[in-house]
């Protein structure tokens, strides 16, 4: 491989690495996929660690750059790719707010989902938790009344990391049909190419 080509690390289950996927395959970027086996501790490996002093998925490694974070990598990718990242400067700027956002307050879906699939969650918790997630969906749902993506005309990295962490609602024990502009939203973002439900983007297995 050159060194423009483009690693993917992660795993299926986590939503962060499931952003990355998403947006690699909604923007049609060529990759290689490599599965960390976070069950067996395989980002503790020295070598994992090289890549990503945090020890967590996602990972990307492209022109012999090794970057982490999910909304960092989103960013980058945007920008290295020129897609997905917002029509002007003022539609990229609001991506970014969308995106902080989105890793903040509707973040609290995929901890919700946390406590609940793995890490048996004390109720008050997880009712805590589910309120949080249920006071962004209110939040987004009202900003995407009357309007086709979060920001603009087309898809961005802020819809994919929304799209993507909602796309989680279900483990969190929260049903997305109770925001009618959201459930409108999702049927528009899966009729965009590439973009599909988390189970059908990630690969459960490493793939050149
Ligand atoms: N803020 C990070 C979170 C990454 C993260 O939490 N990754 C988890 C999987 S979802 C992980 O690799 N955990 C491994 C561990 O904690 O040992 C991002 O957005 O990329």
């Amino acid at each position: 491989m050159n060194d423009k080509s483009l690693n993917f690390y992660g795993h299926f289950l986590s939503v962060p690495s499931c952003k990355v996927g998403l947006m690699l395959s909604m923007a049609g970027i060529p990759h290689a996929y490599h599965h960390v086996d976070l069950m067996a501790g395989a980002q503790k490996e020295p070598a994992f660690q090289a890549l990503n002093h945090f020890a967590q998925v996602p990972v990307i490694v492209h022109a012999e750059k090794a970057i982490c974070q999910s909304d960092v990598i989103l960013a980058y990718l945007a920008e290295q790719f020129g897609k997905l990242g917002g029509g002007s400067e003022e539609e990229r700027l609001r991506v970014r707010e969308w995106l902080c956002w989105q890793a903040d307050r509707l973040w609290n879906i995929t901890r919700a989902r946390g406590q609940i699939k793995f890490q048996n969650g004390a109720p008050a918790v997880v009712e805590q938790l589910q309120n949080g997630a249920r006071d962004a969906l209110g939040v987004l749902d009202a900003h995407l009344e009357g309007r086709k993506f979060i920001i603009g005309e087309g898809p961005t990295i802020a819809d994919v990391a929304c799209f993507t962490v909602i796309a989680h609602a279900d483990d969190a024990d929260i049903d997305i049909s109770d925001w009618s502009a959201i459930t409108v939203w999702q049927a528009r973002m899966l009729a965009q190419g590439g973009c599909a439900a988390p189970g059908d983007v990630m690969a459960k297995e490493s793939r050149a």
